[in-house]
């Protein structure tokens, strides 16, 4: 075979494959992730959303050695998470794994001693709430 010909033949297979990876991840990032079904969700539901939880951070109250259930799922369009990192040891410390559009987290509050916690996601400063255990 010619040395041109070799040429072309590898160029027209290293286009080829170019055109196929691309035309994969085109089709990844236009795939729509299922849509979380979260009408049933028992316990507290806190829905990332335009960058707040349930639009307003809303207060959580718990009874102290009552856990509660906690669903946190993410409709927004950009990551979060959320996190308990309290130093005193008054409640059970998590994070969620960061979460994508529709993902969601079960998690449980729970809370050792009276007191006000705090949750929050890591990505955005205004995203905190209030934990308040009685
Ligand atoms: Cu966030």
């Amino acid at each position: 075979m010619p040395m041109s010909l070799l040429g072309n033949v590898i160029a027209i297979v290293a286009i080829s494959c170019i055109a196929v990876g691309s035309l994969w991840a085109i089709g990844n990032l236009t795939k729509e992730t299922p849509e979380a079904d979260v009408s049933h969700v028992e316990g507290v539901l806190l829905q990332a959303e335009r960058s707040t939880f349930n639009g307003t951070n809303p207060d959580i109250a718990v009874q102290v050695n009552v856990p509660k259930k906690l669903v946190v799922v993410n409709k927004d369009i950009v990551i979060h998470d959320l996190q308990i990192k309290d130093q005193t040891g008054g409640i059970l410390n998590f994070e969620t794994a960061p979460l994508k559009t529709e993902q969601h987290f079960n998690a449980a509050i729970v809370a050792y001693k009276p007191g006000t916690y705090e949750y929050f996601c890591s990505y955005h400063p205004t995203m905190r709430g209030k934990i308040i255990a009685n």
